[in-house]
C-alpha cells in the first residue's frame, strides 16, 4: 500500500466549531446527563476525533446487531466491536426516543450531547458467545459485559463539544488528524504501527526494527494508554519506559503517540479493530503478533483463541481494513551470537543457544528482586520497572477473609493483625464486617445492593493502603463471587490480593451461634440472613481455605502467616 495524498487528507470528526460548542454547552444544562464510565470516555474520544470513522455516534440497533452477528454495519463497512452506550435501566426508562442528552465525563464536564434514536436490552449471552468467542467471564471485556455495563444499550449520532481532558503526557497524544499532519510534515509516506499495552524489551524493539526496514517504513510507537488487561503496567511508568526505548532507533526514523483506546482483548476481532484504527491515524502498515490482544486463560485453562487466529482474520479481511499487515516475527536471543534472531530462521539452531524469557518469568523476578540480564532489557526500563514494582516484601498487600457469619472471620483477622504488627515493617489495617458496617456503611442494610455497596468500599480503602504500601486486612462476609472478584482487580493493580476462604459450614456457625443470630434468622426476625435466606457463593479458588473446626485461632492465623511467606509477602 502506498498512502496517496488523498488518504492523508483530513479525516471526517465530530466535533462542532468553537462557537457552537461554547452555544451548546450552555444549551445542555437543561438536557437530561449521562455521566460517561471510563470506558465511554475512551470510546467517545475515538468516535468524535475519527478514530473510530466512519462511525458517528454510538451504535444503533441495527448497526450492533450487524457488528456482532457477522463484523458489519448495516450499510456493509466492515467494524468487529461493539460501541455501546450501556446504561443503568433506570436512566433509559426515563428517555424518549428522539431526545438529545448531554454526555459528561466523570467531574460533570460536557463533552459531547447525543441524540438517543435507539434503545434496547441487548442479549449480553449473544454478544459474548459471537464477539469474545465464549460466555466465559475469565474472559475480561465478557466479565465487564456482565458485571460492568448498563443493562440497556443506547445508540445514536453524536455532536462533539470538546475533547476528554488529559493532563499526562499531553504533547504524547495526538488525533488521526494531527498524525496525519505530522506523516504529511515529516514526508512519510509509509508508516508502520505497533501496537502494544506492555513495556517494550530488547525483543520488541528488534522486531520493530526489522518490520519497519522490511515494510521500507518509517515506524509509529502507538501504545495503548487508555484501558488495556487488568494486572497490566500502568501506563505513566510504560511510557516512561517507552520514552527510553525511543532512543534506541536510528535518529528520525521512528515516532511514538499514545492511544486512548479501551482495548477489550478480543483477539482477532480486536485485531481488525486496531488495523481500521490505525487506518484512520494515517498508517500504511501494521504489525500483528503471535496472540495479539490475548486475554488470557478460560475458565477451563485453555486459550481464548489460537496463537494466529488474529493473523488469520486480518489476512482474511486485508482489503478492507485499509492498513497492510506485517506479521510479527517471535525474536529469540541467541546466546552464541549475541543477537535477536527470528525463532523460525535460526540457522545451526542445534549448536546454539537460544534465550528467553517470558512475562510471567519477568514478573517473577520483579517481584523477587532478582537480576534482569541485559540482554533480555535495557537498564533504564528496568529501572523504571523496579521503581513501580518493587519486591513483594516491599509492597502493600490484601488479605480479604470471606466466610459465613460467626465463622471465625474477625477473631481470626484480630489475630492475623497482631502477629503481623509483632514482626513490623508496614502499616496494618483492620477492615472487619462489623467496624466498616459502623463507619464507613452505616446507612446500609443486606440487600445485594447494599452488600455489593458495601464490599465495593471495602475494596476501595483497601486498594488505596495497598497502593500506599501498607496492609489491609478485610472481614466481610462477601457473599457474590463476582464482587469479590471486581474487588480483587481493583487491589491487584497494585499489590497481591490474598483470598482466605474460612470454610466453617453453616451448621457449625449455627450451632456456635455466638452473636444469637442464627436463632432470629431461623425465627423470620432477620430476614435476608446469609445462609439461611440469602446465597453464599464458595470461593472457587482462594489463596488459602481455612477449616476451623478442630483447629485453633492461633493455627489459623499461623497459617495466614505462612501463605504470606510462601507468597513473598513477608520475609522468611
Ligand atoms: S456483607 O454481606 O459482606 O455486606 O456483610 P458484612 O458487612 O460482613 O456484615 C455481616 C455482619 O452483619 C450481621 N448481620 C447479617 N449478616 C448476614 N446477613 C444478614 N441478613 C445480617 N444482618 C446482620 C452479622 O452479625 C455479620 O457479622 P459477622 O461478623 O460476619 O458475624
Amino acid at each position: 500500500i502506498e498512502m496517496t495524498s488523498q488518504n492523508l487528507a483530513p479525516i471526517p470528526e465530530l466535533y462542532v466549531s468553537y462557537e457552537s460548542a461554547q452555544k451548546l454547552k450552555s444549551e445542555a444544562a437543561d438536557l437530561l446527563s449521562w455521566d460517561l464510565s471510563l470506558r465511554q470516555i475512551c470510546d467517545l474520544e475515538l468516535l468524535m476525533n475519527g478514530g473510530f470513522n466512519p462511525l458517528k455516534g454510538f451504535m444503533t440497533e441495527a448497526d450492533y446487531d450487524g457488528v456482532v452477528e457477522n463484523m458489519r454495519l448495516a450499510n456493509g463497512n466492515l467494524w468487529p466491536m461493539p460501541i455501546t452506550l450501556d446504561v443503568a435501566e433506570t436512566f433509559a426508562e426515563g428517555l424518549e426516543i428522539g431526545q438529545d442528552i448531554a454526555l459528561r465525563d466523570q467531574e460533570g464536564v460536557i463533552l459531547a450531547t447525543m441524540t438517543v434514536t435507539d434503545r434496547w436490552t441487548p442479549d449480553k449471552s449473544r454478544e459474548a458467545e459471537k464477539v469474545f468467542g465464549a460466555d466465559d467471564s475469565a474472559h475480561p471485556a465478557v466479565n465487564y459485559l456482565h458485571n460492568t455495563a448498563g443493562t440497556v444499550y443506547l445508540g445514536g449520532p453524536v455532536t462533539g463539544i470538546q475533547q476528554p481532558v488529559h493532563y499526562d503526557f499531553r504533547g504524547r497524544r495526538d488525533t488521526p488528524n494531527e498524525l496525519r499532519a505530522l506523516f504529511r510534515k515529516l514526508g512519510w509516506r509509509r508508516v508502520v504501527a505497533f501496537q502494544t499495552r506492555n513495556p517494550l524489551h530488547r525483543a520488541h524493539q528488534e522486531l520493530t526494527f526489522r518490520a519497519a526496514k522490511e515494510a521500507q517504513a518509517n515506524l509509529l510507537i502507538h501504545p495503548v494508554v487508555g484501558m488495556t488487561k487488568p494486572g497490566d503496567v500502568d501506563h505513566f511508568t510504560r511510557v516512561r519506559c517507552y520514552e527510553a526505548v525511543l532512543d534506541k532507533y536510528p535518529q528520525a526514523t521512528t515516532s511514538m503517540s499514545l492511544l486512548n483506546l479501551a482495548m477489550r482483548m478480543a483477539g482477532p476481532r480486536e485485531a481488525v479493530w486496531h488495523g481500521l484504527i490505525r487506518a484512520n491515524h494515517g498508517c500504511t502498515h501494521f504489525i500483528v503478533g503471535r496472540d495479539h490482544a490475548g486475554p488470557g486463560k478460560n475458565s477451563a485453562g485453555e486459550d481464548f483463541y489460537g496463537p494466529y487466529d488474529a493473523q488469520d482474520m486480518f489476512r482474511q479481511y486485508k482489503d478492507e481494513i485499509g492498513v497492510e499487515m506485517v506479521d510479527f516475527k517471535h525474536m529469540v536471543y541467541v546466546q552464541e551470537r549475541a543477537q535477536y534472531e527470528p525463532a523460525d530462521e535460526i540457522e545451526d539452531r542445534d549448536n546454539v543457544t537460544i534465550l528467553n524469557i517470558s512475562g510471567t518469568e519477568l514478573r517473577r523476578r520483579l517481584a523477587e528482586g532478582l537480576e534482569i540480564p541485559d540482554w533480555f532489557s535495557f537498564p533504564e526500563v528496568v529501572a523504571e520497572l523496579r521503581r513501580t514494582r518493587p519486591p513483594r516484601a516491599k509492597q502493600g498487600f490484601t488479605v480479604f477473609f470471606t466466610g459465613f457469619s460467626g465463622s471465625g472471620k474477625s477473631t481470626i483477622a484480630n489475630a492475623l493483625m497482631v502477629k503481623l504488627m509483632e514482626m513490623g515493617g508496614r502499616p496494618v489495617t483492620l477492615l472487619d464486617g462489623d467496624i466498616v458496617r459502623k463507619n464507613l456503611s452505616s446507612e446500609l442494610g443486606f440487600s445485594k445492593e447494599h452488600r455489593d455497596l458495601n464490599i465495593r468500599r471495602i475494596g476501595y480503602v483497601a486498594s488505596e493502603i495497598t497502593k500506599n504500601g501498607g496492609i489491609a486486612i478485610c472481614a466481610p462476609i462477601a457473599p457474590y463471587a463476582a464482587t469479590r472478584r471486581s474487588v480483587r482487580e481493583e487491589i491487584e493493580e497494585y499489590g497481591a490480593f490474598v483470598e482466605v476462604h474460612v470454610a466453617t459450614s453453616i451448621e457449625e456457625c449455627e450451632r456456635r451461634d455466638r452473636k444469637g443470630l442464627y436463632k432470629l434468622a431461623r425465627a423470620g426476625k432477620i430476614k435476608e440472613f446469609t445462609g439461611i435466606s440469602d446465597p453464599y457463593d464458595v470461593p472457587e479458588n482462594p489463596e488459602l481455605r481455612l477449616e476451623t473446626e478442630n483447629v485453633d485461632v492461633d493455627n489459623c492465623a499461623h497459617q495466614v502467616i505462612l501463605k504470606l511467606e510462601s507468597l513473598g509477602l513477608i520475609a522468611g
